[in-house]
């Protein structure tokens, strides 16, 4: 790090310094966190801060804003190459928000929107009530089965019923591929809208390891900064004109003010890493890693929802076990792995207890770890899970994953 930051402000140098040694000790398998590259944080910590360039390229409410445009412009123009659509808007500064524009783009308040249930794997911005989807929509959900999977006859009979105006797909917490052909069919049966939510799969739709939502979904949001690895932020995705017009209008003026140019800048950077041939090389590799986890858990006797993963998480239900997610969480966290908590179908504890937890593979295959750590790591989760109680055991093993995850530098410009 620059030795500005440590001369003028001591305080804050620490503590950024504190969590680059947690980060780098630590075993990060949180499914939706990441690495992301040394020349992403730069695009992020450029001059670009400094830019007021409310508007979109060519279209500003400020002067100066040469350079702004032709950042956003590339980054626009990545996005769409990536993922194979004619529209992008690179402006929402975060998933909530982008699914925030969405909404208020296409709908008025009190339309009928149906996701998926957030204690089945959705989101929070899917129309739970708790958020302001569920608050200025009226809010209807589908969810898994008992074996953890959509049943898409299920989400037609409810759709039936609901008749929504828009139906949202994608998930946070669900291990199984996404049919969007299907959820198509859906929508077309009921008239509704089809919006998807790939924020946690768009690494690996980017890198054809997931089926694409295009062109099944009308409107598709994602965050950069989970599977695809780059800065923390937004997009909408549209093939169709008129939609794309709602959405510019509903980010900025609707819900956001000045663009942040410098993510803008990072999300191209990322974008750019994406593009690259050796991005399908990391994305099979998160896949191949998420599978050994499930296959080691599931060797050591451990449920997992819906039996295994075709992407990059797992989901590990408690509900036969006396211990929770949480105590789970916490004794990993003991032993020097990161994970979280999660609700399982059938959940019988609170959303803050929880009778699972979710794994990921992303970030620690950002950091070269392949199926053989993967396997040692899986093990040592099964280990302290075997031994919820034995905090001298968690103790050990937090000092041996210290070790292994120190092979693994998390500071370096990845190959792709
Ligand atoms: N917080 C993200 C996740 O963990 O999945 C979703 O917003």
């Amino acid at each position: 790090m620059s030795q500005f930051l440590k001369n003028q402000d001591p305080d804050i140098y620490a503590i950024i310094e504190d969590e680059l040694e947690r980060q780098t000790d630590h075993l990060e398998m949180i499914a939706s966190e990441n690495f992301t590259s040394p020349a992403v944080m730069e695009a992020m910590g450029s001059v670009f801060t400094n830019k007021y360039a409310e508007g979109y390229p060519n279209k500003r409410y400020y002067g100066g804003c040469e350079n702004a445009d032709r950042i956003e412009q590339l980054a626009v123009d990545r996005a769409c190459e990536l993922f194979g659509c004619k529209f992008a808007n690179v402006q929402p500064h975060s998933g909530s928000q982008a699914n925030q524009g969405v909404y208020q783009a296409l709908l008025k308040p009190y339309d009928k929107i149906l996701g998926m249930d957030l204690s089945h794997g959705g989101h929070l911005t899917h129309g739970s009530k708790v958020s302001s989807s569920g608050k200025t929509y009226s809010s209807f959900f589908y969810g898994v089965e008992m074996d953890g999977r959509i049943d898409y006859d299920r989400v037609l009979d409810i759709a039936k019923i609901v008749e929504p105006k828009l139906i949202v797909c994608g998930a946070s917490a669900y291990a199984r591929e996404i049919d969007f052909a299907k959820f198509r069919e859906i929508a077309d049966e009921v008239g509704a809208i089809l919006f998807a939510d790939i924020a946690h799969i768009a690494g690996l739709v980017a890198a054809g390891e997931h089926p694409s939502p295009f062109p099944h979904c009308d409107v598709v949001s994602t965050t950069t900064h989970k599977t695809l690895r780059g800065p923390r932020g937004g997009m909408i995705m549209t093939n169709d004109e008129d939609i794309a017009k709602k959405i510019n209008s509903a980010i900025f003026p609707g819900i956001q003010g000045g663009p942040l140019v410098h993510v803008i800048a990072a999300k191209a950077v990322g974008f750019g890493e994406n593009l690259k041939p050796e991005w399908k090389t990391y994305a099979k590799q998160v896949k191949a890693n998420a599978k050994v986890i499930a296959d080691v858990l599931m060797k050591r006797g451990y449920k997992i929802v819906s039996d295994g993963t075709d992407n990059h998480l797992v989901l590990v239900s408690f509900l036969d076990k006396d211990f929770s997610g949480k105590d789970a969480d916490a004794a990993l966290g003991n032993a020097g792995i990161t994970v979280n908590k999660n609700t399982v179908p059938g959940e019988t504890r609170s959303p803050f207890v929880t009778s699972g937890i979710r794994i990921g593979s992303a970030a620690l295959t950002a950091r070269g770890m392949k199926e053989k750590e993967f396997e040692i790591i899986s093990n040592k989760i099964a280990d302290v899970l075997d031994n919820i109680e034995d905090s001298a055991l968690h103790a050990k093993i937090k000092e041996e994953m210290h070790a292994l995850a120190r092979e693994f530098v998390i500071y370096h410009q990845p190959t792709y």
